[in-house]
């Protein structure tokens, strides 16, 4: 459990993040953790396998792809101890495999939406949405990139570093800049957290702005998701919940001494409606945000009628 506490904890301060990133993270935890799991019968290994899984589970409320590797992985069909280890071990390879190949597929069919000579903008750091746009770049399309810098976590320097190791062009701007900076745009690419039946799009704070900003200078706004990050749950009403995090990541308490009547708020991520998006990148094809109820019903196994 120790280990698997280790990886809970660096998923809650963020040293593992990026949506896709947690969801592996969380299936090798789980993984390992069965592998030398001591149980004398297939209740009380149950039981232990369900409390690991929500400590996984509760560490971030936001990304679906937490929840959908950690159930995915640990769902298993058989009644003796040693049956049900060996089939969540093959559900956690398979979903961790899974992931490498969606980010590859991704990047193949995602580098086909970005035209040669292209300026594309991006925000935060999103694993699926570089592998779109350095798969183009190693295509030989003629591209560059303006990355926000994504406050208050500053993930846009993991974009130009990124980037640069790619020799990929980049700019880099305060979150505030994307408005001005549209007009060198030619389309807006970024990542998701999760996407909702309805084919919203909860993604790193600011994406909501700069779907705005898009719509209003006619950019095409193109969102790159892997399936497994579409939310089942929302089928039945639920809604996904948008992660406050700690107000010191945004100012130094120092700072706020002194100052009664102030409040900081921390909102990590916001919600971007379908109409503001021209389509999604998934790894099983390009779709509307209206087909996101097909991606939950083919590859998640959920539909409507299932209601909990
Ligand atoms: P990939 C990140 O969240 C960003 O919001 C990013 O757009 C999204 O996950 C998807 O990232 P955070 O962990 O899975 O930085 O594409 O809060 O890497």
């Amino acid at each position: 459990m120790n280990q698997l506490q280790d990886t809970a904890e660096k998923i809650r301060t963020m040293e593992i993040r990026g949506a896709g990133r947690i969801a592996s993270a969380a299936a090798t935890a789980i993984r390992d953790y069965v592998k030398n799991l001591d149980a004398e019968t297939i209740q009380e290994f149950d039981d232990k396998v369900q409390k690991a899984a929500k400590t996984l589970v509760n560490t971030r409320p936001t990304a679906v792809s937490l929840p959908n590797a950690v159930w995915m992985s640990v769902k298993h069909s058989k009644t003796n101890v040693d049956d049900a280890r060996e089939e969540i071990i093959n559900n956690a390879n398979r979903f961790i495999k899974q992931a490498d190949n969606a980010l590859e597929n991704i990047g193949k069919i995602g580098s086909k939406r970005i035209q040669d000579g292209d300026v594309v903008m991006t925000h935060c750091n999103s694993h699926a949405a570089l592998s779109a746009i350095t798969t183009a770049f190693e295509k030989g399309k003629n591209i560059s990139v303006i990355t926000t810098e994504s406050r208050p976590r500053k993930q846009g320097l993991l974009n130009i570093k990124h980037l640069n190791d790619y020799n990929i062009p980049t700019t880099y701007i305060v979150d505030s800049a994307v408005r001005s900076c549209m007009k060198d745009v030619d389309k807006v690419i970024v990542g998701a957290d999760a996407i909702s039946v309805n084919g919203a799009l909860i993604n790193k704070i600011g994406t909501s702005q700069l779907a705005l900003a898009a719509h209003e200078s006619r950019v095409n706004l193109l969102v790159v998701a892997e399936t497994y990050k579409f939310s089942p749950s929302t089928i039945q009403g639920e809604m996904i919940e948008i992660e406050d995090r700690p107000t010191d990541e945004v100012i130094n308490p120092d700072d706020l001494r002194d100052l009664p009547y102030v409040e900081v708020k921390n909102p990590a991520f916001d919600i971007t409606p379908a109409e503001y998006i021209d389509l999604i990148i998934t790894d099983a094809g390009v779709i509307s945000p209206s087909m996101a109820y097909f991606i939950i019903k083919e590859y998640q196994g959920w539909e409507l009628g299932d209601i909990g």
